[in-house]
């Protein structure tokens, strides 16, 4: 029973847009009530109604170690009553900053900002203004927040909803990005070679996770890498879902390749509004208050979000066999999952890489936005509503990756595969 949720749905659409403060919570493609939480613990979500869900969401990335992770709750408990904003440095943020750099490749300096969405945008204007060039490439189906350079052919929400074209993101801005397939590299070679010394940066999700979780294929970002030194064009890594998930040194370290920024947001702020880009002093020394590009943010570095992600980056750091842990358990539950699927000979494919995963309806490969799409999404909402419906909480969007957490335990993973298995799949 959701009652209250329902209750709460009915309330929330009367103050706010549709009833969410951020579209794919709705439950519009999967239909349904969206369930309204109250409290979470570990690895599981409590709803208003107290119902308890295994969590696949993870709030779509950041809770690496589980919910309420206690380390966490501590610390914040403490920092809170010192303050929670100077809008004046603090010795925290140079701890963090150094955190990161120990963490991450390829990365001289770091600027805090409040979201993954700020983190993008504001890389991409640097390369902009590094380079003295105007356009992006960027990948279909990839989503790197919703500053309106992004808007156009975007995954995530934009993708769940069949948004085509976003009204208020100016044909000027649009003209500026520019699209390749993902795992294309010939469409990109000729996107930079028709646009020849206009290309300000290639920004990609290094391991997509707006469009269920593809991989890239081999040699894919080698050649990308490959095109950017020789066209002299800023490489940008959007590791808001992978920095700190795939490996303490995100994807950069697990797929070893360099890039010349990156962005982060989500585990980098164990579950408070943070985001981050950085990366090689001779681009990063363009950022104001060194250069003239100009970036700012009242809440940038705020106290408590620099605490949180701090005590929880500390953790993975020192702990770096929790990767490997996830990794095992996401592996456990995609073999489950297979297991049954080739039992009833239902066409599928699942993609995983570290704690990320996600299952299609398909016979064919899943490899960019256009195989995605073409998976059996009606039956991976019946899907979404049966593990709902029986406690386990995927995300509500086949254009989404799942994430694990650590605090999923094995018993929980059988609990996930035993209602897996009693779903029809047809
Ligand atoms: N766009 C986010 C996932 N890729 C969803 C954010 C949210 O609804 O919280």
């Amino acid at each position: 029973m959701i009652a209250t949720s329902k209750q709460l749905f009915e309330r929330a659409q009367r103050s706010i847009p549709g009833g969410v403060n951020s579209p794919v919570r709705a439950f519009k493609s999967v239909g349904g009530t969206p369930v309204f939480m109250k409290r979470a613990k570990g690895a599981y979500l409590y709803d208003a109604d107290d119902n308890a869900y295994i969590d696949y969401i993870a709030s779509w990335g950041p809770m690496i170690l589980g919910h309420a992770y206690e380390p966490v709750v501590e610390a914040i408990r403490e920092y809170a009553a010192y303050s929670t904003s100077f809008g004046a440095p603090t010795e925290l943020e140079i701890e963090m900053a150094e955190l990161i750099i120990s963490m991450a490749p390829n990365m001289d300096l770091i600027r805090m900002v409040s979201s993954g969405t700020e983190a993008c945008m504001s890389a991409v204007r640097l390369a902009r203004g590094y380079t003295g060039r105007n356009k992006i490439i960027k990948f279909e189906g990839n989503y790197h927040g919703h500053a309106d350079s992004f808007l156009v052919k975007a995954g995530s929400g934009v993708a769940t909803f069949n948004i085509q074209t976003v009204p208020g993101v100016t044909a000027g801005v649009a003209n500026d990005t520019l699209n390749a397939p993902y795992n294309n590299l010939e469409a990109v070679k000729q996107l930079v070679a028709e646009n020849k010394g206009e290309v300000a940066a290639i920004i990609i999700e290094p391991v997509a996770g707006n469009m269920g979780c593809i991989l890239p294929a081999p040699g894919f970002l080698e050649g990308l890498r490959k095109v950017c030194d020789e066209e002299n064009i800023v490489f940008i890594f959007d590791e808001v879902m992978t920095g700190f998930r795939l490996g303490a040194g995100g994807a950069q370290e697990k797929l070893s390749i360099d890039a010349d920024l990156v962005t982060y947001g989500k585990v980098i702020g164990a579950g408070m509004p943070v985001g981050a880009f950085g990366g090689r002093k001779e681009i990063m020394q363009h950022i104001a208050p060194l250069g003239n590009v100009y970036q700012a943010g009242t809440l940038s570095g705020n106290p408590i979000a620099m605490i949180a992600g701090f005590t929880l980056l500390k953790e993975l750091k020192n702990n770096p066999g929790i990767y490997d842990e996830l990794a095992a358990k996401t592996k456990y539950l995609g073999d489950g999952m297979e297991a049954h699927l080739k039992s009833k000979g239902t066409p599928y494919r699942i993609n995983r890489l570290g704690s990320m995963i996600s299952v299609h309806y398909a016979d064919h490969d899943i490899v960019d936005f256009d195989s995605a799409s073409k998976a059996n999404i009606p039956l991976f909402n019946k899907l979404f509503h049966h593990m709902l419906d029986n406690g386990v909480y995927l995300p509500p969007s086949a254009y989404e990756s799942w994430f694990l957490n650590n605090a999923l335990s094995y018993a929980d993973l059988d609990k996930t595969i035993e209602v897996f298995a009693s779903f029809e799949h047809a």
